[in-house]
């Protein structure tokens, strides 16, 4: 599925938009075909380990309020047939399809991906007007939906009910337009949203997560702790036999921030930095018997031999370390082992072995290349 660039220009929406103000780019996708149909997104919200969700919302001649329901469903009736969403988020990585739709978003960090969450909203279906911390784009799919999209303002959340956020007033809407099959809308992070179904409707949500300081803080703290670096610990600067023991004065609060300071400036950081990128949402699925650096050529050179990147891994070189991470590992290179990653790199979703066998034929690739497909992050298909 490709963008279409008379209506997407990669370097004006980036300029003009991204993290900016929010838009729609009227078919920004042509000939958008549906990765999923309702029925198999339904099932898929049926099985154990799928996280989804029925939003049912206010129906304003019979006031029934905002409820949510959590998955894995058993059927769909009792829901009637309006004023309902169902939402499956990951669904990137169950089904390739609907994983494909992030190939065309590549000109983006894919760190910063977080996953394609799929909406299924019969007529008047909508999760209410909220405010999200991703940068979003939304796909319309089958059927239409009103959205009205606001700029960033400060506006109260509340809940009512469990599992649903809302926000308290009304927002001027910058945004209210009917997406059909193939627009795409984005918005940034923090803009107030509201779509509401004119009729069965399926939306991708294709969403961006910007980590704030404080997560950043806490996930590259505890893999400092892990990996025992960023040891150095606070000393007290020129204390005063004066000083009252109860005051905590300006010299000792800078004393602690510049300890976090020259953490956070050290090399170390770059690297605790790339293992917390690396991570994938989700544990990967290991092979039920390890493999060995030896069986990596032959397994490449096999006929038909297919290699996949396991949805939702990722696998990221870093231009300071110049190391590729996985899931929280780093992976020196030389110039072979660089050649083969950057040709790793390039695999989506799968490609025929037979393109990079030939690159795999050192010790030092055969070894990285086990371990990858140990930890789950490729496999090799037959
Ligand atoms: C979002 O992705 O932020 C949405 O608001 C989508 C909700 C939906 O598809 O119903």
């Amino acid at each position: 599925m490709k963008l279409n660039p008379t209506v997407f220009n990669r370097q004006a929406f980036l300029t003009s938009y991204w993290q900016q103000r929010p838009v729609v780019l009227k078919q920004g996708f042509d000939d958008f075909v549906d990765p999923v149909a309702p029925e198999i997104l339904a099932g898929l919200a049926m099985e154990e380990g799928v996280d989804a969700r029925v939003v049912q919302c206010q129906q304003p001649d019979a006031p029934l309020g905002w409820k949510v329901t959590h998955g894995p469903f058993s059927d769909y009736e009792a829901l009637g047939e309006s004023h309902w969403t169902l939402l499956v988020q990951s669904v990137n990585e169950w089904l390739p399809d609907v994983g494909e739709l992030l190939t065309a978003f590549n000109f983006l960090p894919e760190w910063r991906v977080d996953d394609v969450m799929v909406s299924f909203s019969c007529e008047d279906g909508g999760v209410g007007p909220h405010l999200d911390q991703y940068d979003v784009f939304i796909i319309q799919g089958q059927g239409r939906r009103r959205w009205r999209v606001g700029d960033r303002e400060a506006i109260n959340s509340f809940q009512p009910c469990a599992d649903l956020t809302l926000i308290e007033q009304d927002f001027t809407a910058v945004i209210d337009e009917v997406l059909e099959p193939g627009d795409i809308l984005y918005i940034p992070a923090g803009c107030p949203h509201d779509g509401i179904a004119l009729e069965p409707s399926l939306n991708y949500s294709v969403g961006f997560r910007a980590p704030s300081q404080a997560e950043l803080l806490l996930q590259v703290g505890d893999l400092a702790l892990q990996h025992d670096v960023f040891t150095r610990r606070y000393q007290d600067p020129e204390l005063s036999a004066d000083n009252k023991h109860f005051v905590v004065d300006e010299a000792q609060l800078q004393q602690a921030k510049q300890l976090l300071t020259d953490a956070m400036s050290a090399n170390t950081a770059d690297d605790l930095l790339m293992r917390v990128f690396s991570q994938s949402k989700r544990p990967l699925v290991e092979p039920e018997l390890p493999y060995t650096a030896e069986q990596v050529p032959e397994l490449l050179r096999q006929q038909d031999a297919v290699v996949s990147r396991a949805p939702g891994a990722r696998w990221l070189h870093c231009k300071v370390t110049d190391s590729f991470y996985s899931n929280g590992e780093r992976f020196e290179m030389n110039s072979k082992v660089r050649a083969f990653a950057l040709a790793l790199a390039a695999i989506q979703q799968e490609q025929s072995a037979s393109g990079i066998a030939e690159l795999c034929d050192n010790a030092a690739c055969a070894d990285m290349f086990a371990e990858l497909l140990n930890m789950g992050t490729f496999a090799v298909f037959l």
